[in-house]
């Protein structure tokens, strides 16, 4: 193996946390949680236990309130069961010997009104309905129409994310990552194309910044800043958001979130799960712009990986359908193994299958070696 290759298996350390490698589990969305309840089970535990080789695993996203889920099945961290239903999961990845942080997740007008307390629209920054589908208990759904929340509403968004770090604290996690990206209601807040407010919550990037950062402190209250970090999707088309000038809104965050000690920044490069090269921005620069570390996603194999680190573009690297079907993902980059490949159609909803059914190589090499034993005897 080359030197450049170890680097990723190289520890690294990440805020006031020591990692193993430099392979992060990216967030990945499954739809696995108990229903009803939202809250996570031993299955899940299961699934996160299989891929503690990673340096640190993201947690799937998690709605901080009924208010800011957005599909069916996805966990929570507001209630009782949901925080002991997490702790099953970062019992197993610590016994396991791996790290977890909890991604943090209110979707906005990402959603549909049956999921919605009482059934009512949605919020957002701004009443702009986005145009696409969630998916909800009867399959896809238009997404509903959303309404502006007042200002005063604001705080109250602000206090479930504190809230929900604070159940993050109880059920073991070891941080927090803030999701901003995707189009979900950071994001939202940040970009042009959502967000039409005239109030102290829109139009200047100062002001469109305004909530990420009143989250980020709130959260950096309860856990401090060796532990918190934020994932950015800056030209990221997904779920129908836009900016008319995202160099100016990213730079300007990365400058706060600096000054504010955040252990990391992890961006989705280019589209999410698409074109890396979807539109022209500097991540380099954005890099320089944080003190903290920078993970970068979409779409590394090994080799992009290897480069990434060797050319000091990133400090970590995430995967996540790699993850999905490779439960030993850093195993096989170490050995440049070949990956299982995944099955797209057990991503989202459903059970074991697709889930934690896929072999690790040892598991490969015990059923092959049981075969042979089969056709000799
Ligand atoms: C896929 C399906 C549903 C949600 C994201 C949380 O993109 C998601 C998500 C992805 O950040």
């Amino acid at each position: 193996m080359t030197s450049d290759a170890e680097l990723l298996f190289s520890p690294f350390r990440l805020g006031d946390l020591h990692l193993k490698n430099r392979v992060v589990m990216a967030p990945l969305t499954r739809n696995r949680a108990t229903r009803g309840t939202d809250a996570p089970n031993e299955l899940n535990a299961e699934y996160y236990r299989q891929r503690a080789c990673a340096g640190l695993i993201v947690s799937e996203a998690t709605q901080v309130s009924q208010q800011g889920q957005g599909y069916i099945w996805t966990p929570g961290i507001y209630s009782q069961a949901q925080v002991e239903g997490w702790k099953k999961v970062t019992d197993a990845v610590h016994a396991a010997g791996g790290r977890i942080f909890i991604q943090l997740w209110h979707v906005g007008r990402i959603s549909h009104v049956s999921l919605q307390p009482g059934g009512a629209a949605p919020v957002a920054p701004s009443a702009i309905r986005a145009h696409g589908k969630t998916f909800i208990e009867t399959g896809f759904a238009d997404i509903s129409e959303p309404r502006a929340l007042t200002i005063e509403e604001i705080g109250g968004v602000v206090n479930d994310y504190a809230a929900a770090a604070e159940n993050a604290q109880k059920a073991g996690f070891d941080g927090i990552e803030i999701h901003a990206a995707n189009g979900y209601l950071i994001d939202q807040f940040l970009k042009d194309g959502t967000n039409k407010r005239t109030d102290a919550y829109g139009g200047s990037v100062e002001n469109r910044a305004r909530f990420a950062l009143e989250v980020t402190d709130a959260i950096l209250r309860v856990w401090g800043r060796g532990r918190v970090g934020i994932r950015l999707a800056p030209v990221s088309p997904f779920n129908d958001i836009s900016d008319s000038d995202p160099a100016k809104i990213f730079f300007y965050l990365a400058d706060r979130l600096s000054a504010r000690g955040l252990a990391f920044i992890h961006v989705i490069e280019g589209a999410t799960g698409g074109p890396r090269d979807y539109a022209p921005f500097d991540y380099i620069a954005l890099r320089k712009a944080f003190a903290g570390a920078y993970i970068a996603n979409n779409g590394y194999t090994r080799e992009l990986a290897i480069e990434a680190l060797a050319e000091n573009r990133a400090d970590l690297i995430a995967f996540g359908k790699p993850f999905i079907s490779n439960p030993d993902l850093v195993e096989r980059l170490r050995l440049n193994a070949p990956l299982n490949p995944y099955d797209q159609a057990t991503f989202y909803g459903g059970g074991a299958k697709g889930y934690t059914d896929y072999p690790t190589l040892a598991q490969e090499a015990m059923e092959s070696a049981g075969r042979e034993g089969a056709g000799a005897g």
